[in-house]
C-alpha cells in the first residue's frame, strides 16, 4: 500500500514539470539582493553577467561611465518570458531612458521616455541594445523589471545575459 502511494507521488512529481500547470515558484539568481541602487550589482565594462529577473523583484546594475561617452547595455534573452521593462538613470538620478508600459508585450503601444541620444533597439534574435549618453562621469544604473499579463497566475521570469560597454561620444 505504502509502496504504491510512494510510486503515485513520484509519478505525480515527475509529471508536474511536463504539464506546464502548477509550477513551482521561479528561483532567483545569485546576484540578489540587487533591488535598489544601494544594493546594485556592479558591472565591469565588457564582462557579461547571467541573471534572472522575476516578477516583483527588480534587478538593478551599476556601471561607471562618462564623461563624453555612450553607455551601451546589451541584453541577450536566454529563455523564459521575455517581458522586461528597462530604466536607466544617471549619476544625478535623472532618468535617461524609461519604458512606460505596464504589461508584457506593451512596448509596441507605449513609447518610452528617452533623452536625446538614448534609444532601445531589438533584433529578431531577441537581443536588446539600450544606449544612453553618459555626458558626466559617475555611476549609471540600469533597472530591469519583469512585467506580467493581466491574468498570469504564476510569476513570470526572464533569463538574460547582460553586458555593458562604452564608446566615445561622436563629436
Ligand atoms: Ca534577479
Ligand atoms: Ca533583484
Amino acid at each position: 500500500m505504502q509502496r504504491s502511494r510512494a510510486f503515485i507521488l513520484a509519478m505525480g512529481l515527475l509529471a508536474l514539470p511536463m504539464c506546464g500547470c502548477p509550477r513551482f515558484p521561479r528561483p532567483e539568481d545569485n546576484l540578489e539582493p540587487n533591488n535598489t541602487t544601494e544594493t546594485a550589482t556592479e558591472l565591469e565594462a565588457g564582462g557579461p553577467v547571467d541573471a534572472r529577473v522575476v516578477q516583483g523583484n527588480l534587478d538593478v546594475f551599476k556601471v561607471t561611465a562618462g564623461p563624453g561617452e555612450v553607455l551601451i547595455f546589451t541584453l541577450e534573452s536566454q529563455g523564459e518570458e521575455d517581458c522586461a521593462a528597462f530604466t536607466v538613470t544617471g549619476p544625478d538620478e535623472n532618468e535617461l531612458y524609461a519604458d512606460q508600459h505596464f504589461f508584457c508585450g506593451g512596448r509596441d503601444f507605449d513609447a518610452p521616455v528617452a533623452v536625446e541620444g538614448a534609444s532601445l533597439d531589438m533584433s529578431a534574435e531577441g537581443i536588446y541594445v539600450l544606449s544612453v549618453p553618459a555626458n558626466v562621469a559617475g555611476d549609471y544604473f540600469l533597472s530591469i523589471k519583469e512585467l506580467g499579463q493581466v491574468d498570469n497566475i504564476f510569476d513570470f521570469s526572464w533569463l538574460y545575459r547582460l553586458t555593458a560597454t562604452t564608446t566615445e561620444l561622436a563629436p
